[in-house]
């Protein structure tokens, strides 16, 4: 995250950390992810660059974490991986991501994934329908670079605020052209001075609709971060309720 602050796992109860094992054994983060049911975590389909080859067992998820590089049994929860679904249509051959969404079924400890706390919580699914208004206030959560180029990321989990860009304006030529599909949305600061950044990816953007926080985007892109012009690009969780119903067997229709 570019430009934001420090921020409390329990401000973001959802947001899951994807660590991924090295051949040395060597835990080392990946992406972000929300918690979208108890047992499914909702992250971005090129955290997984193996594709179906990926190996479930070298990942684990960790939920209610602030701090990257320390752990605190009192309010973390540690998953292993028992699935890891990405979307049939994800494609990078434009460079661009499209359907950038994937699923990470958590591994049950005596019948139970996730439990509900003040740091463990589930982000709600938007309506079908519901339509995402540009210039709303949102907010992003993550472990992500603080800056582009750094060789480090944070170790502290951050979060900023932007608003969602009409596709028309994102579609310009200054701005992504025709790498924006219909399966994602850009989103920004006014002023540019906040963004997602490398690390970020797979986590959450949410938006307030009726005085409820609903989970709109997954963090997929952008060139470089914070940069005008350049607006931070989400894959549009919308486009995917009956996907992820299918998958999970979710519904969030069902007002949950
Ligand atoms: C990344 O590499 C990344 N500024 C994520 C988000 C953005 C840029 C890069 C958006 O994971």
């Amino acid at each position: 995250i570019v430009g934001g602050t420090v921020a409390t796992v329990e401000s973001h109860p959802w947001v899951a950390a994807i660590f991924w094992r090295s051949k040395s054994k060597e835990k080392i983060f990946r992406c972000g992810g929300s918690l979208i049911s108890a047992c499914w975590v909702l992250t971005a389909a090129h955290c997984f660059p193996d594709g179906s080859h990926t190996k479930v067992n070298r990942f684990s998820v960790i939920l209610g974490k602030n701090a990257l590089n320390e752990t605190d049994p009192t309010v973390e929860q540690t998953f292993g991986v028992e699935e890891i679904i990405i979307h049939e249509g994800y494609d990078n051959i434009e460079g661009n991501f499209n359907n950038d969404i994937a699923l990470v079924k958590l591994r049950a400890k005596h019948g139970t994934c996730a439990k509900e706390s003040n740091s463990v919580k589930t982000v709600c699914l938007p309506p079908p329908h519901q339509s995402l208004v540009p210039g709303v206030p949102c907010e992003i959560a993550g472990y992500g670079k603080e800056k582009y180029g750094l060789w480090y990321r944070s170790q502290y989990l951050r979060e900023a605020q932007v608003n969602p860009i009409a596709d028309y304006v994102c579609r310009q030529k200054d701005y992504y052209g025709n790498m924006i599909t219909d399966n994602m949305f850009c989103a920004a600061r006014p002023d540019w001075s906040q963004d997602a950044c490398e690390g970020d990816s797979g986590g959450p953007l949410v938006c307030e609709t009726d005085n409820r926080l609903f989970l709109f985007g997954v963090i997929s892109w952008g060139d470089g971060c914070a940069r005008e012009l350049r607006p931070g690009v989400y894959t549009r969780v919308t486009n995917y309720n009956q996907w992820i119903e299918e998958k999970t067997g979710l519904s969030s229709i069902a007002a949950g």
